[in-house]
């Protein structure tokens, strides 16, 4: 990118002065809104739409960052400091502007300068659509690390891609799961810059061939085809403190000379056709996040945006004359998961093909340069590709897995004899039932460190997953447990909690979110108590408001909001939630339930299952259904509503989050990695209801006993209940409030009397179910009365609200990038 000066060679005093910003006034805002309508849309005031006008306040806010932004990626070049390069193949974003309003502090003088305009900021803010540029927790999770990072101003690149399509809309039709394509980039994205100038050529398939070079044989790879990778940057501002970071999403171009030889025949109209071919390669994000496919446009996706980042990084942030045997103090590739995995091999290819290094000197470079995050404990969502695939798109990428494999390999028989069983297991290619490359355990040899994502997740990992490489090397094994960034999930999601707790605390919380703990001693304050019990119904006010603006009902006043939102999953175990509604409703129908005894509730889902993912869908159905005749039958007499709104989205949890009571976590022991939707819900005054999984174990022992609903088996006690053998059916007779739910449905209750809608459902958690829904159901329901009776005393409930949202403060993700700072990284702030 040419600056200002350098190769440049201006005369006139405006080129040579820096940057600035425009003048931080409600005029100066209104003036720049104005001028960036008018020049940018080529629309006046009075002929603009909210669209134009939504595009124009963008660039305006864009305006103000701007100056900040070019400071800080020129300090990238000169400084000595290391740079945390995130690698994900998703971020969740969701909606920008006023999480960049906050950050620049522009809130109030947008608002005014807009209003002066006859503008209603919050008709531009609707406009906005989310960028879902990921599945669920993992891509989200992204986001808020990136957050934090440039609120502490750690030097940081996000790398990944800019998907055109991301995760699909959801509608639903007679209660079923319908995909749409999301177009997020139909009416303009305003927050990215392009830089087709700095694209980088990314090469697949081919040959490798060996040569001499001045008396070294070397290797070189001979690709068959290529891509422009075309960079997009986004700002990452920081939270009041003037960083703006960069998150730098690739898009697949064609290159001229698009010459896939099949294609090639002197075809025009064939050979432009092909182009599309190459730009497929950015067009949608995979919606699966539990079961890789093993599709080849997958694996074409992530070495795609691997070697873009990675030669953007050496060509492009450090400068032209760097040693890279240095490369280690000026940068960590932190791998979100396997999907960035192919970035070791790449890095090798790099330092040892192209730059020359000794093989034993790149691999020490290449070591030191990674380090893997886990995100997983179900051994179908560990990524495993097959040789033969990899090896036809990678040629090269294989053979150095190979070389990378033999030499972990003679370091196993070193440390630990001749054992052909041990050498089997932790060899980087599985021979079963095909030949693969294991991306968790060449992450795992390749890595600096590797760490799990809540304290029980990582001891899972030493414990069983990676077992074998937790003996060879203990001190690789590390713990960073999730955290969220309350900026946007506390200041942004909930202003009124967020201006009382300012009130009672001082503003400093936002960025020092122990500082919640000040909130302990208020919650015996009856008037606190009060106030804080006010917040929460006006945001289920909005939220209902919210709710029908999207087509939905609205909520009931007085109920308990009782949310489930989460990916649709087995594991997460939504079942064992609906079996509990069905539970309730045919206890109050049969008369088994006195219905004055029961808690009038709204049950909220949002929730996406994976196209493909045909349980899942069977599950959205079931709920859909329930929800149908429950919360219209007369005698249950409005007490229990069930609500889905379709095409749940980061949106939406802004909205639902702060107007919650309950929060739904009851995934099987041993399953849920962490969890982030946990800790956004408590630190906004809901209570847990949860299992002893992921992060749920760490919030329970935060916000004490009496604060949670603890209920379910033990990791320790599922483990021990499937050596012995699960047996549903022992489970399904021994409870008869199970019995009659699941009858119920087996009867074709929700179903129109229709037996088969749901018998595949039925049959699984009656004979199969991994996940053992009906084992916890007894404890599950106990847990549920005890709800019950401590919301009944509202007092009390509301004290214990309080001292959730006090004793979060650790689920923040600032001391989340601490944490890796110090364990894994060993990178600092800038000043
Ligand atoms: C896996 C796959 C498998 C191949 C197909 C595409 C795809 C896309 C994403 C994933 C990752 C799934 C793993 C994931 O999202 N894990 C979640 O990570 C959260 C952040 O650490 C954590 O809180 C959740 O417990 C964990 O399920």
């Amino acid at each position: 990118m040419p600056e200002n000066t350098s190769e440049l060679r201006p005369t006139h005093p405006l080129a040579i002065a820096p940057v600035v910003a425009p003048a931080a006034s409600v005029d100066g805002f209104a003036k720049q809104f104005l001028q960036n309508l008018n020049f940018d849309q080529g629309v006046t005031l009075s002929t603009s739409d909210v669209n134009d006008q939504y595009l124009a306040l963008a660039y305006t806010v864009r305006d103000y960052l701007m100056a900040r932004w070019f400071d800080d990626r020129a300090q990238q070049k000169t400084q000595q400091a290391k740079t945390v390069c995130y690698l994900s193949a998703e971020y969740l974003l969701g909606r920008q502007l006023d999480n960049n309003l906050l950050a620049a502090r522009l809130t109030d003088i947008a608002t005014e300068a807009l209003a002066q305009c006859g503008i209603d900021i919050d008709d531009l803010r609707q406009v906005e659509i989310e960028p879902g540029l990921g599945n669920g927790g993992l891509g989200r999770l992204a986001a808020c690390f990136i957050d934090s990072l440039a609120t502490m101003s750690v030097p940081t690149i996000g790398y990944g891609i800019r998907y055109e399509y991301g995760i699909f809309r959801q509608a639903f039709a007679d209660g079923q799961q319908i995909e749409q394509p999301d177009a997020w980039l139909r009416m303009g994205s305003p927050w990215d810059f392009a830089h087709p100038e700095a694209a980088q050529t990314i090469s697949f398939a081919g040959t490798t061939e060996t040569y001499d070079d001045d008396g070294v044989e070397r290797t070189r790879w001979v690709p068959e085809w290529n891509v422009l990778a075309v960079p997009y940057n986004m700002m990452v501002p920081g939270y009041h403190n003037g960083r703006v970071n960069t998150l730098r999403l690739w898009r697949a171009v064609a290159t001229n000379a698009f010459d896939l030889h099949t294609f090639n025949s002197g075809d025009y109209v064939q050979s432009v056709r092909a182009q599309t071919f190459a730009e497929n390669i950015s067009k949608v994000l995979y919606p699966e996040d539990s079961t890789p496919q093993g599709k080849e446009l997958r694996l074409q996706q992530q070495y795609f945006f691997v070697a873009a980042s990675i030669a953007d990084f050496i060509e492009n942030v450090l400068p032209g004359d760097f040693d890279l045997e240095q490369l280690p103090e000026r940068v960590i590739f932190q791998l979100n998961d396997t999907h960035p995995v192919i970035g070791v091999p790449e890095l090798m290819r790099v330092l040892v093909d192209e730059k020359k290094l000794e093989w034993d000197a790149a691999w020490a470079i290449t070591q030191k340069c990674f380090a893997y995050t886990c995100h997983t404990l179900l051994p179908e969502a560990l990524e495993v590709w097959s040789v033969d695939l990899l090896g036809r798109l990678l040629p090269r990428h294989l053979e150095i897995i190979y070389r990378i494999n033999d030499e972990f390999l003679l370091e196993v028989r070193e440390r630990f004899g001749d054992d052909e069983m041990l050498i089997r297991n932790m060899s980087i290619i599985g021979e079963h039932p095909y030949r693969s490359v294991r991306m968790a355990y060449l992450a795992t040899v390749a890595g600096s460190k590797v760490n799990g994502v809540a304290e029980l997740h990582s001891q899972l990992l030493r414990d069983n997953v990676l077992k074998d490489f937790a003996a060879m090397w203990p001190d690789k094994f590390t713990n960073v447990t999730n955290g969220v960034t309350p900026r946007r999930f506390l200041r942004l999601a909930n202003p009124d909690l967020s201006a009382l707790i300012t009130e009672a605390l001082g503003a400093g919380w936002t960025v020092d979110l122990e500082r919640l703990r000040g909130l302990e001693a208020l919650a015996d304050d009856a008037d606190f108590r009060e106030r804080f019990a006010a917040v929460k119904v006006s945001n289920k006010r909005r939220l209902s408001r919210v709710l029908e603006a999207r087509g939905e009902d609205a909520l009931d006043d007085g109920h308990m909001l009782d949310v489930m939102i989460k990916r649709l999953h087995e594991y997460k175990r939504q079942t064992l939630k609906v079996l509990h509604i069905v539970s309730t409703y045919e206890g109050i129908v049969s008369g088994r339930l006195d219905i004055a005894d029961v808690q009038a509730r709204t049950f909220l889902f949002g929730a996406k299952a994976a196209p493909g993912y045909g349980m899942a869908k069977r599950i959205i159905h079931l709920i859909n259904a329930v929800g149908e005749v429950v919360s219209a039958d007369e005698r249950v007499q409005g007490k229990l509503k069930v609500l889905y709104p379709a095409n749940y989205n980061v949106t939406l949890a802004e909205s639902i989050i702060p107007a919650a009571d309950l929060s739904e976590q009851i995934s099987l022991a041993g399953k849920e990695a962490s969890g982030t939707g946990n800790m956004k819900l408590a630190l906004n005054g809901a209570l847990t209801i949860g299992t002893d999984d992921g992060a749920n174990v760490e919030i329970r022992k935060l916000v004490g006993d009496d604060n949670f609903f603890l209920f379910g088996m033990s990791e320790p006690e599922v483990e021990a209940l499937w050596a012995e053998g699960y047996r549903p059916a022992d489970f399904y007779q021994g409870d008869e409030r199970l019995r009659s739910a699941i009858d119920l449905i087996a009867a074709g209750a929700f179903s129109g009397g229709d037996r088969t809608v749901f018998e595949p459902l039925v049959s699984n958690l009656l004979y199969e179910d991994r996940f053992m829904a009906l084992a916890d159901f007894s404890s599950y329901l106990d847990a549920q009365d005890r709800v019950d009776a401590a919301y009944a005393d509202q007092d009390g409930w509301v004290r214990a609200a309080i001292l959730n949202v006090a004793r979060s403060g650790y689920f923040s993700s600032d001391r989340a990038m601490r944490d890796y700072l110090e364990r894994i990284w060993h990178a600092t702030p800038v000043s």
